[in-house]
């Protein structure tokens, strides 16, 4: 640490305004909004590198984690028009899937022999699905392999079963809990700032909405991961501020597991004349948001969306954690023009944590330590 902090101090010479922001992270202060704004506009990114490293030191040690899942996406229809999107589609048009409980027994059946721990579920936002449906999948899937821990469907999908339901987020997240669901991911989050997200999501879930679903199922005593979807229209203040909520939100319920900052990738959908953000500024977002959300113990990188050399890097920019073993298992980032046919070996993600100078470990889905390489 001693050895990194002379680094820091070392950069700080050509930029002293960054002092009062470099000092508070090595007392382990809060850092403001202002101060998460001038580590994006003002920081270099060895700075921004270095501080991440103190943050995840602190917070996770050395310890890179991944775990072995797979995805299901029960299906692509959707009724929401979010304009990043390349994966939607209505009903009977060309690319449109719809998978059943029956399928889904039977893509479990294929894991039984396998050593997976979890299951991802999300798809899109489907008009005839309703709770009662989605709370007979997670029994199907408890009654196929007891062990699975089941992370499944977006707040925007749990927002809209409710609608369709006719039901209040407490009561179907305590029916799909009891069905089986042990946690809640990241998805759908996008960027809170209304402005921006009348934009890019004009009719899901909104902001409040989401943090609502979030604090609910936090309340029930379930774990569930925040995203924040990067590099479209926003600016670094509406990054901020989401990441704020995020952390507003944590104070009060301490039940967000990961952060999952998502790079956008422009194919096939209505942003394609976007530029994507470079790996430079990816580097930077992953380290402003380690320096930033003091709270939040895990920072993911989504290797699928940014490919595994940008994840390995990424594990010297804050990142503790590599999402998992995937099994080419979902289409979400592929039909946008991130990594085709999604898969790595166990073996691969231990070598590639190994080579970054951080020490692998097998993890569940609460992060509890499975096995250390
Ligand atoms: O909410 C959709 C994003 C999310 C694009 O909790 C896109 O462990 C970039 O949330 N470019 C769904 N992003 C996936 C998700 C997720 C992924 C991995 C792990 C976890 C977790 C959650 O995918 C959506 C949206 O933000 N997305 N299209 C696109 N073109
Ligand atoms: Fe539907 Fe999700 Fe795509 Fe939005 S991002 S259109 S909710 S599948």
């Amino acid at each position: 640490m001693q050895k990194i902090k002379e680094m820091i101090y070392e950069q700080l010479s050509t930029n002293s305004s960054l002092t009062p922001v470099v000092d508070k992270v090595f007392h382990g202060k809060r850092l403001t909004r202002e101060d998460g704004l001038m580590l994006y506009k003002e920081a270099e990114l060895p700075l921004l590198g270095l501080l991440a490293e103190v943050v995840r030191r602190r917070i996770n040690g050395l310890q890179a984690t991944f775990n072995r899942n797979f995805h299901f996406e029960p299906t692509n229809i959707c009724m929401k028009n979010c304009s990043f999107c390349s994966y939607k589609r209505r009903f009977n048009e060309e690319g449109a899937w719809e998978e059943g409980i029956d399928e889904l027994r039977q893509t479990i059946a294929k894991y039984r022999d396998k050593k997976v721990t979890e299951v991802h579920i999300t798809g899109g936002v489907h008009p005839d699905r309703g709770v009662p449906y989605y709370v007979e999948m997670v029994r199907a899937i408890k009654q196929e392999m007891p062990e699975l821990h089941v992370k499944a469907f977006s707040a925007v999908e749990i927002e809209a079963m409710c609608e369709i339901s006719g039901l209040d987020y407490k009561t179907a997240l305590r029916d799909l809990r009891d069905a089986g669901l042990g946690s809640i991911p990241g998805g759908g989050a996008e960027i809170f700032d209304e402005e921006i997200r009348q934009k890019i999501s004009p009719d899901k879930a909104t902001s409040d909405q989401w943090l609502e679903i979030h604090h609910t199922a936090h309340e029930l005593g379930m774990m569930t991961n925040a995203t924040m979807l990067y590099g479209l229209i926003e600016n670094y203040e509406h990054r901020i501020d989401h990441m704020d909520r995020l952390r507003r939100l944590q104070d009060k319920t301490g039940g967000f597991n990961t952060f999952i900052p998502l790079k956008f990738r422009r194919y096939n959908n209505a942003f394609a004349h976007v530029e994507e953000s470079t790996t430079t500024e990816d580097l930077r977002n992953y380290a402003v948001s380690r320096i930033f959300l003091d709270n939040i113990p895990h920072l993911k990188a989504y290797w699928p969306m940014i490919g595994k050399e940008v994840a390995q890097l990424s594990l010297s920019y804050g990142v503790d954690d590599l999402d998992g073993t995937i099994d080419d298992s979902t289409k979400i980032y592929s039909m946008a023009g991130a990594v085709q046919n999604p898969n790595a070996t166990t073996e691969e993600l231990i070598s590639l944590v190994k080579e970054a100078g951080k020490e692998p470990a097998e993890r569940d889905t609460l992060y509890h330590i499975l096995e250390r390489f």
